[in-house]
């Protein structure tokens, strides 16, 4: 504590001889990330509060892990349809989605969000802090925008594919709400350690095991695995590269 107090003070000192325009800089910096993760929050927020709604309208539709393994092959098959409909909105096809297209597909999908609000969910689903959205984080993209805004979304995403985006999106987010025992709208590792165990009582995951799966999802380490932080991982693991994928993840350290 002495030490903190000790940094804020030093901080103060320095800043009494900084010109005001460094100052007003430093004063942004300092409250953009608050603004972003209130942002962050709210959205989070939101997620939860629909999932809890969801969780109480549906049955339950998965009983087992192993029920949720043997459906990769058709997340896989639904994700194949998701990037035409990516490329399509990803209009000077460089692998990203930026802004100005998200906004302009949020138009499309008639998603009703002001400026702010579309920048704030191109942040929230710019999952691996890359800069805009590829394709991995345009599922969560739309998955999201599913749970929140209903199966219109889809229809408008593709009149002839929309029953097939529907199934995708209902198994993935059942399979979150599988996991999420309480239905706060974050699974914590007993859960997921729970959940895994519990089909056989012979054959136990090794605790390393789900302890590594755990930290793979948990994309922000905070301990708790959050629905998007989810499909990002469910996508990775249903193995769908695309070659932009490929080729910018060869790039990244
Ligand atoms: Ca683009
Ligand atoms: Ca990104
Ligand atoms: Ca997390």
């Amino acid at each position: 504590m002495l030490g903190l107090c000790f940094f804020l003070l030093v901080g103060q000192l320095k800043l009494v001889r900084w010109p005001v325009a460094a100052m007003g800089m430093v004063a942004s910096m300092c409250t953009e990330p608050i603004k972003r993760r209130r942002a962050e929050k709210d959205l989070d927020d939101k997620v939860a509060a629909a999932l809890r709604e969801r969780a109480r309208s549906r049955q339950r539709t998965f009983r087992t892990v192993n029920s949720i393994t043997m459906r990769l092959p058709r997340f896989k098959d639904g994700l194949r349809d998701i990037k035409d409909v990516f490329d399509q909105y990803d209009e000077d096809s460089n692998g990203t989605i930026d802004n100005d297209e998200l906004r302009s597909c949020l138009g499309k999908l008639q998603v009703q969000m002001s400026d702010k609000e579309a920048d704030d969910v191109h942040r929230y689903c710019d999952v691996d802090r890359r800069g805009g959205i590829q394709f991995q984080e345009f599922v969560v993209l739309l998955c999201l925008m599913y749970l929140l805004f209903g199966p219109d979304v889809t229809r408008r995403v593709s009149e002839f594919e929309s029953a097939k985006l529907n199934y995708v999106f209902d198994e993935l987010i059942d399979a979150f709400l599988f996991f999420d025992k309480d239905g706060d709208g974050k699974m914590k590792r007993k859960d997921v350690t729970r959940r895994m165990n519990e089909a056989s009582h012979q054959e136990r995951t090794p605790s390393h095991t789900t302890a590594q799966l755990f930290k793979e999802m948990d994309l922000n380490r905070n301990g708790k695995v959050n629905l998007k932080e989810f499909l990002y991982s469910i996508i990775r693991w249903a193995g769908h590269e695309t070659e932009d994928d490929d080729a910018s993840n060869e790039g990244s350290p």
